[in-house]
């Protein structure tokens, strides 16, 4: 690994917000792309902060105070994350599931689709499913798309596609899930029109959906 991404690295791990900043910086300037300080240094950085609290060697103050270096990264990334496109290509309401406070995954999957031309209503975290659908008549989304990082908050993503059923809304919106512990098949059994592993596949496939929208109605799931 190139030695400012190893700095970068470090810095998210201890949750230095300012070193963060200009870590990412310095990489740029040497010409390092923006996703692999992305992915290489502060993602992978993110994932041993877990592994260290699995491990007992890390508590949710350090965890917190990680996060928050990684969000500064991150702000400091966004105008290198993607090309803006002139014209916005769709309607995004984007929200983590009730009883869920992570958001750093469900920022980077704005920010990245901003830059990709979506205009993107951001409900926050801890989501109640009512809030969900208030968003989709209030905004009139193509895409309601739903975060979720921990196994027993994902299981509250089923109750917001029930909650479109009911109102008779489903086929108006699609329906995108994302987040760690999802998996393809999950969002298949709960009815969701799409899963992304990451932020940038949530970009494509949100393209995909906004096509598959305008050109056909949604079927009845
Ligand atoms: Co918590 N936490 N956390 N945490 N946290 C995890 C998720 C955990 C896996 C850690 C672990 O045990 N290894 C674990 C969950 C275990 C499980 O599932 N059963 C866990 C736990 C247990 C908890 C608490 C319960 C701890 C406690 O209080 N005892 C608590 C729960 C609070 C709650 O939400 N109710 C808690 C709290 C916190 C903090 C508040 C301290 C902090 C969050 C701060 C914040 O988000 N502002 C935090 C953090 C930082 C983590 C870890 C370390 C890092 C998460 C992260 O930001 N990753 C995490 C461990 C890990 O992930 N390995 C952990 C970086 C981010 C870019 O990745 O969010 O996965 P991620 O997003 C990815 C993809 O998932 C995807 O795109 C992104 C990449 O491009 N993606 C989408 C995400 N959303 C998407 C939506 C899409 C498409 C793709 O379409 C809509």
């Amino acid at each position: 690994m190139e030695p400012i991404l190893r700095q970068i690295y470090i810095e998210v791990l201890h949750g230095h917000q300012k070193e963060v900043v200009t870590g990412v910086k310095s990489a740029l300037s040497l010409g390092i792309s923006s996703h692999s300080i992305l992915n290489d240094a502060m993602i992978s950085a993110m994932q041993e902060v877990g592994r260290l609290f699995v491990a007992g060697e890390y508590y949710v103050p350090e965890m917190l105070v990680a996060a928050r270096a990684m969000q500064s990264g991150m702000t400091a990334l966004k105008p290198y994350l993607s090309e803006p496109e002139a014209h916005p290509s769709g309607k995004v309401a984007i929200g983590t599931v009730s009883g869920d406070y992570h958001d750093i995954g469900k920022n980077l999957v704005k920010l990245m689709l901003e830059g990709s031309g979506f205009e993107v209503i951001d409900l926050g975290v801890n989501v109640k499913p009512q809030a969900f659908l208030s968003a989709v008549t209030t905004y009139r989304v193509d895409i309601l798309a739903m975060s979720a990082l921990i196994t027993t908050t994902m299981q509250n993503m089923r109750p917001v596609i029930e909650l479109l059923e009911k109102s008779g809304l489903r086929r108006q919106v699609k329906v995108l899930v994302g987040g760690a512990p999802l998996t393809e098949d999950f969002a298949r059994r709960i009815g969701a029109d799409a899963y992304a592993g990451d932020a940038g596949r949530a970009v494509i496939v949100a393209k995909e959906l906004l096509s598959m929208q305008h050109s056909a109605p949604a079927v009845e799931l």
